[in-house]
């Protein structure tokens, strides 16, 4: 076992339970390198919804919870103030984060309260069996979209950003080393994080949406669909249709933390 997996991972958790092919595993490896260049593993504490991504804090040797669907942000604003001092993490899948749980990441973004949200977007909602998910594209097969689906899909950096986040990334699997680094500054950063990881899924959206099962396939699409932020900003409304945009999306640090703000102002009470 390579050295990192083994001071790392959960072993009792062990086989993993991802599909053959799925991007959740290089996701785990990315955050585990993260992890460990900034050295703050016995301060972490790590939230995990439902669904595929959910079990990503599983297979993690550190304090973990896993929450209902939708309410791991939530879970995760209530652990960070009870403990200020922790770096808490959150992994959650596109359904569990923008839509059963939108609600509670746009206030969390609105307060900035210091966490990291990494949003494992499949375009779908995977364990389930593949159901229409806010990511999907529009048009794109499901299981509950079977003529198309003809909702609009929505940006979720872009959520993040009205809503007030002050750190936004967005990689997908085929850059592992940039996405390590963007969990890196966004574990660092002071504020409410978020990056977000289109990854592969063989699995549901693969064989409905992109008519393929093979990961390599898929992987390579995402390789080839992805566009740098510095390279977008050079091209047309046409030649960036279905295109992901990937990079540092924002840093800022204008806004208060939410914390520091509810703690300072308990100090000042005398409470
Ligand atoms: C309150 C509630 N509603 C619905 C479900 C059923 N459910 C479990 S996982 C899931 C889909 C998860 O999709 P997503 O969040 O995109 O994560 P993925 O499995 O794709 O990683 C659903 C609907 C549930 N467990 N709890």
């Amino acid at each position: 076992m390579h050295p990192l997996a083994e001071k790392m991972l959960r072993k009792s958790a062990l086989p993993s339970i991802y599909c053959p092919g799925c991007g959740h595993g290089t996701v785990l490896n990315s955050f585990l390198r993260a992890v460990d260049k900034l050295g703050v593993y016995d301060n972490l504490a790590l939230v995990g919804g439902i669904g595929c991504s959910g079990w990503t804090p599983v297979f993690i040797k550190a304090d973990t919870i896993h929450a209902l669907h939708g309410r791991a942000v939530a879970v995760a604003t209530g652990l960070k103030l009870a403990q200020p001092d922790r770096k808490v993490v959150v992994f959650c899948g596109d359904g569990d984060c923008v839509a059963i749980g939108g609600n509670h990441f746009i206030h969390a973004a609105r307060r900035n309260i210091d966490l990291t949200v990494v949003m494992l977007n499949n375009n779908i909602y995977g364990m389930t069996g593949g159901q229409v998910a806010p990511t999907t594209p529009y048009q794109a097969r499901t299981q509950t979209s079977p003529r198309g689906n003809p909702e609009q899909p929505f940006d979720a950096c872009e959520l993040a950003r009205a809503a007030g986040a002050t750190y936004i990334a967005r990689w997908t699997t085929a850059q592992p080393a940039q996405m390590a680094k963007s969990m890196r500054e966004a574990m660092e950063h002071k504020g409410f994080a978020f990056v977000e990881v289109v990854v592969q899924c063989p699995t549901q959206a693969g064989r409905y949406m992109y008519g393929t099962g093979s990961a390599v396939d898929l992987y390579e699409m995402l390789k080839t669909n992805s566009v740098r932020l510095s390279k977008a900003g050079e091209l047309g409304a046409e030649e960036l249709a279905g295109k992901i945009v990937v990079g540092r999306l924002l840093q800022r640090d204008d806004r208060p933390e939410f914390t520091e703000g509810v703690y300072g102002l308990c100090q000042a009470k005398g409470v």
